[in-house]
């Protein structure tokens, strides 16, 4: 049998999602990393994944899979234990719902990175103000759900473990933890995980 391929990059915070869950999971082993510069010119992902984005998931039978809901939903029906998506009911739903918002944090703030990497003249501090509040007001649900959060992952709390790892990354300014204790105490908790500690973030050289 083919080993998966998963499209990957060092940087992504979705891909560092995916490689959370392989890890809480045991899968890690059988997705061999195929390394992508999606912002390079010469970029080939969109001869992969037509959006020409990562994280995409080539199966062993070379059918393509993404975006990191999707990877992430297949991969849940490969592994031997307990699902990390439940499989019915409002638990499910409460799972999914905090996966969406942990993924809108996620996609606000690489928008205010791009934006900042475009010439100084096309950059609109109007439209980082914008991600930026949907930044704090996205945390700030976030806050609220810590109530509901389990003792065990799932892909809601995969994915606020990648997007708070990002801020972190790449947003230390914000100082998201900032009235915020609740997240921030899960958060220091979280981060002990093998899984998170694998997965760390790095800039190319
Ligand atoms: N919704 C997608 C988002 C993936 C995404 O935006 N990936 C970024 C890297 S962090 C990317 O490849 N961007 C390239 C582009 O937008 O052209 C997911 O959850 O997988």
């Amino acid at each position: 049998m083919n080993p998966m391929r998963l499209c990957w990059s060092p940087t992504s915070p979705y891909v560092r999602k995916v490689m959370i869950f392989a890890h809480e999971t045991g899968l890690a082993d059988a997705l061999e990393l195929l390394p992508k510069s999606v912002w390079a010119a010469d970029t080939d992902i969109g001869e992969t994944n037509p959006l020409g984005k990562v994280p995409a998931l080539v199966l062993d039978d070379g059918t393509v899979i993404f975006d990191s809901p999707v990877i992430l939903d297949h991969l849940d029906r490969l592994h031997g234990g307990a699902p990390l998506i439940p499989a019915s009911g409002p638990e499910r739903t409460r799972v999914l719902t905090l996966q969406a918002l942990a993924d809108g944090v996620l996609d606000a703030a690489v928008l205010c990175l791009l934006e900042g990497r475009r010439p100084e003249a096309e950059r609109s501090a109007d439209w980082v103000a914008r991600q930026q509040r949907a930044i704090a007001r996205g945390l700030d649900a976030l806050e609220d759900a810590v109530f509901a959060f389990t003792e065990t992952p799932d892909v809601g709390q995969i994915t606020v473990m990648a997007a708070l790892g990002y801020l972190d990354f790449r947003f230390a300014v914000l100082d998201w933890r900032e009235g915020r204790p609740a997240l921030a105490a899960w958060f220091e908790e979280w981060v002990k995980r093998p899984s998170f500690l694998a997965t760390l973030p790095q800039d190319p050289a």
